[in-house]
């Protein structure tokens, strides 16, 4: 029997209802945060929903989430398989087995499987099954443009076409059941076609930010081995053009020296950054979408998939370097997709929605095409950048689309407008902090908007630990509690799981639809990662804190990732980039606490015998890894080490490291387990500020 015991859980969610009397009076803190004080304690700092918002609100009450949350522990098969069959379309219901699951690598191997033999697909129940429902010729896209001035809509009705076209074309050159595509486009429209266009067919999209370099782009198509890659020609963002084709082509020289070919780079023309006759082309492998995939009919049948079928591998950074390829299947990821952002959102089919993550990370796939397409959402898709032509660009796109929902990642910026549209904000990537959080609901809000502060991961799929707007009292800066069917646990260092008011490490008990079944073709990786630090458990990778009042706050990654600007990276990645560098002997990659940008990448760099510090060699070394992975992995500081911390055994003492980046020099700790004392002050004197 899988099911996960709620007795000791439901301590908690009991304490954590706030009784009547006790939120009335968090009713005063409530006017301490609009006129934006702080209270003493974060803990006491209590935003209750407004009366008029709660009313309207999917989940009206903390009881109502509690009644749900509680049927969706004490009986995940109910409660997802009822959700399952009333909103999505299966051409064949799934087995009598709504879920099975092993997350105990002591008992073999770790095994997720939900609606298994369920027969559905992702395209269908995102367009057809919605344009059958009446809405073909509601707004699917805004597409928005880097240039103000220029941009595109697309209904139901035209978004399908566009899919079916390509869908179509893909067929044409062999594309079909299982297998990878590799795309790597910017935010045009043809990005969500593409995804949408490889679902309806069956193949495996891999979607690669298009940030990153040539070199990580043909690691990733090492890894999958895609028959077609899909890009455009270049792209301008803010200010700059960016030639993606070249560094397309320069991927598919690093990857046949690594004996994959790819037969086909499909190549949209973007006009607006750069004409085809300046493109760089080779004859035989690359096609002009805008010369092949129109000439398609624009209807192409459908591939019904099993629901454990995979829908995408999206690459994601770990503590090591190689990165890992997150596989999420059909079935559980469509039903956790779009489930999470109704009720995270507070979704009306008014709404007009917009995320402002781009499709190369899971944000994108979750919430800016799969979770709002499957609820038939208006969907606003920006190309550029949220600072040009000037700050005030975000708040001009939530005033000209009348935007009412807002998905962002929690960085400031300057404000100027009105923004009188907006109900529901969103904040996700990275723990927001009480001020900015104060600052997002009283300045962006008016005061009057709930942001949902979303806590989740690639390997997620989804929400797991989030605020329903109108159902809890929010304390800016928790994520609050888990969705409907996710248990989060907090273990100390021994696995132990910890009561009440504590502080440790995130992990899951039992398993929810959206999580990732495997890493392609490493499943021992998988095991070894998520399953074996705290037997019998998920470990997320990420520390928290629990209130007295049950609140959850995320205190930042345990392991040796860092968050910038809500972009993972390893450590491990950047370090092995730096030293790719002929003149770098060795490499020590720490996340230091950044104003804006949550962390920024501080690197501790010893250069070969002979060679000597430079402004030269610096500037060098961040141009190694602004090519080896993608300039959003630049170190912001390059810190000189005559020698690294080492234990003994040589393992490089992170912490310490840690501590010098951020100057806490005071609290560098035991330094005596060093195996040379001496680097320590070495590297202080080194601290050029
Ligand atoms: C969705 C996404 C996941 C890591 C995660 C955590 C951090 C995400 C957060 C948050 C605090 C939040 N994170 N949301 N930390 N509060 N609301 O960002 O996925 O790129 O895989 O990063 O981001 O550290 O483990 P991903």
């Amino acid at each position: 029997n899988n099911l996960p015991t709620t007795a000791s859980h439901f301590r908690h969610v009991d304490a954590m209802v706030p009784q009547p009397s006790a939120a009335a009076a968090k009713l005063s803190q409530l006017k301490a945060v609009v006129l934006g004080e702080a209270p003493a304690s974060e803990d006491d700092e209590v935003v209750v929903p407004s009366h008029e918002f709660s009313r309207q609100a999917l989940v009206p009450s903390t009881q109502k989430y509690l009644e749900m949350y509680k049927s969706s522990i004490e009986d995940p098969a109910k409660f997802w398989s009822s959700i399952a069959s009333s909103e999505f379309y299966w051409k064949q219901r799934w087995g009598d087995q709504v879920y099975s699951e092993n997350l105990d690598a002591r008992k073999g191997n770790i095994k997720i499987e939900w609606f298994k033999s369920g027969i559905t697909n992702v395209c269908y129940n995102c367009l057809d099954r919605n344009i059958d429902a009446g809405l073909g010729d509601k707004i699917a896209i805004y597409w928005e443009s880097n240039e103000p001035g220029f941009d595109a809509t697309l209904t139901y009705s035209e978004l399908l076409h566009r899919v079916c076209q390509l869908a179509n074309y893909l067929k044409s050159i062999g594309v079909g059941k299982g297998d990878a595509v590799v795309v790597y486009l910017p935010m045009l429209m043809e990005l969500p076609i593409t995804m949408l266009a490889c679902a309806r067919i069956g193949a495996v999209h891999s979607v690669v930010f298009a940030g990153f370099s040539a070199e990580s782009l043909a690691q990733r198509i090492v890894d999958c081995k895609p028959k077609v890659v899909i890009t455009c020609n270049a792209v301008k963002r803010g200010p700059k053009t960016i030639h993606l084709k070249d560094i397309v082509d320069a991927a598919l020289i690093e990857s046949a020296n690594n004996r994959i070919s790819v037969d086909v780079c499909l190549t949209y023309e973007n006009q607006s950054a750069q004409n085809r006759e300046s493109t760089k082309w080779e004859k035989g492998r690359d096609v002009w979408w805008e010369d092949v995939v129109p000439k398609f009919p624009t209807s192409c049948d459908v591939e019904w998939v099993d629901a454990e079928d995979p829908l995408f591998l999206l690459y994601t950074s770990g503590s090591t370097g190689k990165p890992k390829g997150v596989l999420h299947t059909t079935g559980g990821y469509m039903v956790y997709a779009a489930t999470t952002f109704k009720y995270a959102f507070d979704y009306k089919d008014s709404d007009v929605y917009w995320c402002t993550a781009d499709c190369g990370w899971i944000t994108g796939h979750s919430y800016v095409t799969y979770g709002p397409m499957l609820n038939g959402a208006t969907v606003v898709v920006f190309e550029g950048a949220p600072n040009y032509p000037d700050p005030g660009r975000c708040w001009d796109i939530v005033d000209k689309y009348k935007v009412t929902i807002f998905y962002t990642a929690p960085t400031l910026y300057v404000t100027r407008y009105s923004r009188r549209s907006l109900r529901v904000l969103g904040s996700v990537g990275e723990p927001i902090n009480p001020t900015s959080c104060r600052w997002f609901f009283n300045v962006v809000g008016g005061s009057s908007c709930p942001i949902s502060d979303t806590w989740w991961q690639t390997e997620t799929g989804g929400f797991m630990i989030t605020p329903l707007p109108g159902a809890w009292p929010q304390k800016p800066g928790s994520a609050t509690f888990p969705f409907f069917g996710v248990q989060p646990v907090i273990v100390d260092e021994k696995g132990v799981e910890l009561d009440g008011e504590c502080n440790g490490y995130l992990c899951v008990k039992s398993s929810w639809p959206g999580a990732f079944r495997t890493l392609y073709g490493d499943h021992e990786r998988y095991e070894t990662t998520y399953f074996k630090p705290f037997p019998g458990y998920y470990f997320t990778g990420d520390g928290c804190r629990r209130d007295k009042d049950g609140y959850h706050w995320l205190t930042g990654r345990v392991d040796d990732v860092i968050n910038v600007s809500g972009h993972r990276i390893g450590t491990a990645e950047v370090e092995s980039a730096l030293v790719f560098h002929p003149h770098c002997a060795e490499a020590a990659v720490v996340g230091v606490e950044h104003e804006v940008k949550g962390q920024s990448i501080y690197a501790f760099v010893t250069p070969v015998e002979g060679i000597s510090y430079s402004d030269e060699l610096r500037k060098s070394l961040i141009l190694t890894v602004r090519k080896q992975i993608g300039a959003f992995a630049a170190p912001d500081k390059i810190h000189w080490a005559p020698g690294l911390p080492k234990t003994r055994s040589g393992k490089i003492m992170r912490r310490i490291l840690r501590k010098i980046a951020s100057r806490q020099l005071d609290e560098l700790g035991d330094t005596s387990t060093l195996a040379d004392p001496g680097v320590v002050d070495q590297l202080i004197e080194l601290a050029d500020d």
